[in-house]
């Protein structure tokens, strides 16, 4: 099997007003074909539980399923990957448990994380954050859209030619300057579960996305 494409929208869960469970449906009906599921503060037992029946779900509807943190998880359920943070297991390890068509990402906060996140065989690169967020703890500092371009131009010259996530406090109205600057796509959390329907705001990013990335 062909490893899956990168997709532009990656719609990451939080604590909202819906269950995980709620959230991912809504996502998935507004079109939403990428879904990383993160949940901090639970039980392990928890966590699992939730991930199976997203996994499940995500398999019957074509979407891509990725697991925040637990890498013991993914390779339990068949998830189609896994999303690897500074503290998590390392790309290169995981992909020894995952295999070659498991998707593995990496979070990055300057240039230096991105080369070294390369050197490890990561399939993206999740980059931020852009903004401040109260969704993820310990924040690195903000990038801003200057930010991107210069850790972008950098890649160019380079020649690296990962695709690149923004993530951090994004909402529809950053997506233009943000693919101005040559990201491949968005992870977006809190703009989407906040919402009263997460769906309307997903399609309705998945439309500002059709139209500002495809230079990229
Ligand atoms: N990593 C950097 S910022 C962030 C993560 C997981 C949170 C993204 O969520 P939001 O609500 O879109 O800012
Ligand atoms: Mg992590």
């Amino acid at each position: 099997m062909k490893k899956k494409t990168i997709s532009r929208l990656h719609f990451i869960t939080s604590p909202s007003h819906q269950s995980y469970m709620e959230q991912i449906h809504s996502v998935v009906l507004g079109g939403g074909n990428w879904v990383q599921l993160r949940m901090k503060d639970e039980a392990t037992e928890t966590i699992e539980k939730v991930a199976v029946e997203a996994m499940s779900y995500c398999l019957d509807n074509g979407v891509t399923f990725i697991m925040n943190d637990h890498v013991e998880i993914a390779a339990k359920i068949g998830a189609d990957g896994v999303h690897l943070g500074k503290n998590d297991m390392s790309p290169d390890k995981a992909r020894e448990i995952l295999g070659p068509q498991a998707i593995i990402g990496g979070t990055a906060n300057t240039y230096k994380d991105v080369k070294q996140l390369v050197a490890m065989g990561v399939d993206y690169i999740g980059l931020g954050p852009f903004r401040f967020t109260e969704t993820k703890k310990n924040l690195s500092p903000t990038l801003g859209t200057e930010g991107y371009q210069s850790i972008i131009d950098k890649c160019k010259a380079e020649g690296i030619t990962i695709p690149i996530i923004a993530i951090g406090g994004l909402k529809a109205d950053d997506l233009s300057e943000l693919f101005d600057t040559g990201i491949h796509g968005v992870a977006i959390s809190s703009y989407i579960t906040s919402n009263e329907q997460p769906g309307v705001v997903t399609l309705e990013l998945l439309q500002k996305i059709g139209k500002y990335s495809s230079a990229n």
